[in-house]
């Protein structure tokens, strides 16, 4: 098997036109998003075209599958609100060029995925967290994005295309090849990435109801103004975590809506996500209880309604010895003194993959670390290293 990097690239950068932003090589395709779903196809005559027998399943994810049992290889094509070019898109090409490869050599059979809504706009990596059997079908249809567009109806936009979901036992492993969208590898001029383990995550939207008012005639002492409240949460949540966190743990308060969000209106109504991540269950869940407290504490004082949305959540996932132990001697042989161990901050498909089979992921270095933003971008001497890195511990594998 023999793996072509201009073609890999060619392939990169054909996926980059869908949902293009113009700033950068920055992208604009949220799930089910209509340059999402033309990137699906496209992505369809790809895997075609390399002798795949492509499918859709009932959520939106493509695949492309080679014959009898097989490695399968993949990530996702939709991104941020406001992503780079290679988040998802990386370990999806990636996964594309080495299957193209082994249908040229006549072996190893392997397969291609791009999982759907990995980037969170109805859950958390909504589309393998249901193929994973992580999150419920029935569940996932009741959940909305920010706009209150239902999952259900979402995918509705592919239904054309679906079939039914793909039989996991036909699969033998499953390797994401990902960027780092982190510093380390860059600070430290490495090449790759072998990963130890992925963090788990806890996300809920929480909402403060008050009373919606006029902005010059309420005296303040009579206001229950929603967006005050929300602002005494946020600003006291990481004194009331301090006892808890490590300095790996993270939270994030990153998507607000206020009600009515006008200058002359005291708010009557906030919604906001409130996210948080480590490496331990224990602490979620330490994090999680002090997190609702503060936020009845919080709205009591200030005579505001609370309410919180679902919890979604992943647990924490060790990469498989066997897999992880590829990759790490493909590395070696790759890029000498130039890779290292390490563990993922970012979720990823692989941690719901890992419910059917062992899983395991490589990293490739993301400059100056940025990631889920236009700027995001990595050397292309460092793709194709990855890309070679992979088809590596593809070959030991399936010798
Ligand atoms: O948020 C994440 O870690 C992933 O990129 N969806
Ligand atoms: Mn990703
Ligand atoms: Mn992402």
């Amino acid at each position: 098997m023999k793996v072509d990097s201009a073609r890999f690239l060619a392939d990169l950068h054909g996926l980059r036109q869908f949902g293009a932003s113009g700033v950068g090589k920055g992208v604009v395709r949220p799930a089910f998003s209509e340059p999402d779903v033309a990137a699906r196809r496209w992505l369809m005559d790809r895997m075609q075209a390399a002798g795949l027998s492509v499918h859709v399943d009932p959520v939106g994810s493509v695949w492309g599958l080679a014959e009898g049992p097989s490695l399968l290889l993949g990530s996702h094509s939709d991104s941020q609100p406001e992503g780079g070019w290679l988040d998802g898109a990386l370990g999806v090409i990636a996964a594309l060029e080495i299957a193209r490869a082994a249908q040229e050599a006549g072996g190893p059979a392997v397969s291609v995925v791009s999982f759907q809504d990995e980037e969170g706009r109805f859950g958390v990596t909504t589309g393998s967290a249901i193929w994973g059997g992580v999150l419920p079908l029935e569940t996932a249809d009741a959940l909305t994005d920010r706009d209150g567009v239902r999952f259900a109806d979402a995918r509705a936009a592919m239904a054309d295309m679906a079939g039914e979901f793909v039989d996991p036992g036909r699969f033998t492993g499953f390797i994401e090849m990902h960027i780092e969208q982190g510093p380390w590898l860059d600070q430290a001029g490495e090449t790759i990435g072998v990963v130890t383990d992925i963090v788990g995550i806890r996300d809920m939207r929480i909402t403060l109801e008050g009373e919606q008012n006029h902005a010059g005639t309420t005296p303040m002492h009579l206001r229950r103004d929603a967006v005050q409240g929300m602002v005494e949460f946020a600003t006291r949540l990481n004194a009331a975590l301090a006892g808890v966190v490590t300095p790996e743990t993270v939270w994030t308060i990153g998507h607000v809506n206020v009600h009515p969000n006008a200058s002359s209106i005291v708010p009557g109504k906030v919604t906001f996500s409130m996210q948080w991540r480590d490496a331990e269950t224990a602490r979620l869940q330490e994090m999680e209880d002090i997190i609702r407290s503060l936020a009845e504490e919080v709205a009591g004082a200030r005579g505001l309604d609370l309410s919180f949305g679902p919890m979604l959540g992943l647990e924490p996932v060790a990469m498989d010895d066997r897999l992880r132990g590829a990759l790490a001697e493909s590395a070696e042989r790759q890029a000498a003194g130039r890779w290292r161990e390490m563990p993922s901050g970012a979720l990823h498909d692989a941690t719901n993959v890992a419910r059917h089979m062992p899983v395991a992921m490589l990293f490739v270095p993301s400059i100056n670390g940025i990631s889920h933003a236009f700027a995001e971008d990595t050397a292309e001497a460092d793709l194709v290293t990855g890309l070679e890195v992979l088809a590596g511990a593809v070959a030991r594998l399936t010798n």
